[in-house]
């Protein structure tokens, strides 16, 4: 069992649920809506002592520590799971996919579904919306490039690089972004949420 400091709408928080829901580790839900993260709850004494930057995710483990950081929960939870190979080229390449993720591709997919969709952009910051949107879709042309010629993004099979990506990527149009240009991203989206255990982002 652990405790899931979220935001329901957050991909970051929605990974965490998807790999519990997939391996089958119980989960409890402390929900901080988005009116809550608009208000700045996150940037409470309390919450701070829990995650000392302040965001969503943070999970709560039964002995009482905290872990922030969405793809480092990945990584704790699939531990001797097939999702994080044993391997050490494969999870390596498992861990390649985690930080290109957060580098190269949610800083535009996500942010950019976040300004468009709930926040709206925020003032003084118009100009970086091409920019971010330019950077989104060169992190797309990287997916379906891989994907064109391979079925899951490490070792033929699904592993939390697929699930940690997949988080921000099948909201993508949500963010504006023209996903119809990519044959090999909905083959692989498609596969993703026919694997067991599978739950979707509203769940
Ligand atoms: N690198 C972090 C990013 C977490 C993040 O950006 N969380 C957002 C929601 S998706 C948040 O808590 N925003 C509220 C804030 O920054 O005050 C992760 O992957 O967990």
């Amino acid at each position: 069992m652990i405790t899931l400091h979220e935001t329901a709408l957050s991909g970051n928080c929605y990974k965490v649920r998807l790999l519990c829901a997939v391996i089958g580790v119980p989960l409890r839900r402390v929900e901080l809506d988005i009116d809550a993260l608009k208000a700045g709850k996150t940037h409470t004494d309390e919450f701070l002592a829990m995650n000392p930057e302040g965001r969503v995710p943070v999970a709560e483990l039964d002995d009482g520590r905290f872990l922030p950081e969405s793809n480092a929960i990945l990584a704790y939870l699939a531990e001797r799971t097939p999702y994080l190979p044993e391997d050490r080229f494969d999870r390596a390449q498992v861990l390649r996919w985690l930080f290109w993720e957060q580098y190269s591709h949610e800083p535009y997919i996500a942010v950019v579904r976040a300004w468009r969709t709930y926040f709206g952009i925020p003032a003084g910051r118009e100009s970086e919306l091409p920019i971010r949107e330019a950077r989104g879709y060169a992190a797309l042309d990287v997916l379906e490039r891989t994907l064109a010629r391979q079925q899951f993004l490490v070792a033929e099979r699904y592993t939390i690089a697929d699930i940690a990506i997949y988080a921000y990527t099948h909201v993508a149009h949500e963010g504006g972004f023209a996903m119809e240009r990519y044959p090999a991203v909905a083959a692989w989206l498609a596969r993703v949420a026919a694997q067991p255990g599978h739950v979707p982002i509203d769940a």
